[in-house]
């Protein structure tokens, strides 16, 4: 998954990159770096199992170089937009440190803006071309729905398009069909604040909100977790914002996690909610979902509880299922197959 920090000139995105990865961004020129999704049970499972290998899922963040993005006031061109189109996920970060939060409404509508015209030039060039063409008639109903839409300046992402339609549309890459995390970048003072008037605006516009503080997150990464706590009681905050980032990607996409268990790896496979258990397999690899038999499914916490898949069989805690099963989050599952 990866998820690209936007947002205008000196927002603070390189800052925000810093902070949730550790990574320094003094270079300017922008980069990847992926994090570790922290899972207690993959913790508890490894202590368990001993494997040779444990894997976690990761999340990529990509930095673009400074200048790729214009300044607030001015607009962000064609060459940005194009790179953003090929981001999973937009987490766009928001100057709110040095403007008021009431400004920082207006910089995220202008940033909203830009999306919604973006994604409108590319629906209107296509739609053309289709009546030039007299291409299929299906595909032109659909693409003026979406020029409806965003002529109404509403986001794709709130249209209730169908997966078949989703899956239509998605050689277009539209911008605001993207799920969208708002960054708020405040001062240290305001990071327990919340994110004020944009509370309201960002719920209109389907935006999940992340206020953080880039400074209070550099301090946090460097003490151990007992310090890290106590900070954050002190602070009054939660938890901190590389958690509280993770959460809401894994909420916007609605994303579930299945494991897989055993003496070589212990392992977090994150999943669209809904996946089945051959589309599960696929994950792990593409024979075993071309000879799949079967899955044999334990909760994690009966897996964690009883010691191991032996004893869950025994204790008649280990459900046999098909390939049309709905994965579930937190199931521990042994895929039986053939090839
Ligand atoms: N006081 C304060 N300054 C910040 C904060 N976040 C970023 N800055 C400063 O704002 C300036 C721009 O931050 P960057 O992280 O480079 O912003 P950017 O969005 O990556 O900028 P470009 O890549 O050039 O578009 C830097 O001087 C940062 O030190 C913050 O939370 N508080
Ligand atoms: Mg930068």
């Amino acid at each position: 998954m990866k998820i690209g920090l936007v947002g205008y000139g000196g927002a603070g995105k390189s800052t925000v990159f810093s902070a949730l990865t550790g990574i320094d961004p003094s270079s300017g020129r922008g980069g990847l770096a992926s994090i570790r999704v922290p899972d207690q049970r993959v913790d508890a499972l490894a202590q368990l199992c001993r494997p040779r290998k444990t894997t976690y899922a990761e999340i990529t963040f990509q930095d673009f170089p400074s200048g790729a993005f214009a300044p607030r006031g001015r607009s962000l061109g064609g060459a940005i937009l194009g790179e953003m189109r090929t981001l999973d996920v937009l987490a766009e970060v928001c100057d709110a440190f040095s403007q008021p939060l009431e400004s920082a409404v207006q910089t995220v509508a202008d940033f909203r803006a830009e999306l919604l015209l973006s994604d409108l030039a590319i629906v209107e060039r296509r739609l053309e071309r289709l009546a030039r063409e007299r291409g299929d008639p299906g595909e032109q109903r659909l693409l003026e729905r979406v020029r409806r839409c965003l002529e109404e300046e509403q986001e794709l992402r709130v249209l209730g398009l169908t997966q078949e339609e989703q899956r239509r549309l998605s050689g277009y890459r539209f911008l605001t069909l993207k799920p969208r995390i708002l960054v708020l970048n405040v001062s240290e003072e305001a990071v327990t604040g919340g994110p004020g008037p944009l509370a309201e605006r960002a719920a209109d516009w389907d935006l999940e909100v992340v206020v953080m503080s880039a400074p209070i997150e550099r301090e946090l990464a460097e003490l151990a977790p007992q310090d890290a706590r106590t900070f954050l009681d002190d602070i009054g905050l939660d938890s901190g914002a590389r958690d509280r980032f993770i959460a809401a990607c894994y909420r916007k996409l609605d994303l579930i996690t299945f494991l897989t268990a055993g003496e070589d790896e212990v392992r977090a496979w994150p999943v669209r909610r809904g996946t089945s258990a051959v589309e599960a397999a696929a994950k792990v690899h593409s024979d075993i979902a071309r000879g799949f038999i079967r899955a044999e499914v334990v909760r994690v916490e009966d897996y964690l509880e009883l010691g191991g898949e032996g004893a869950c069989r025994k204790a008649g805690k280990l459900a046999i299922e098909g390939r049309d099963y709905q994965v579930r989050d937190g199931d521990v599952i042994h895929f039986r197959f053939n090839v």
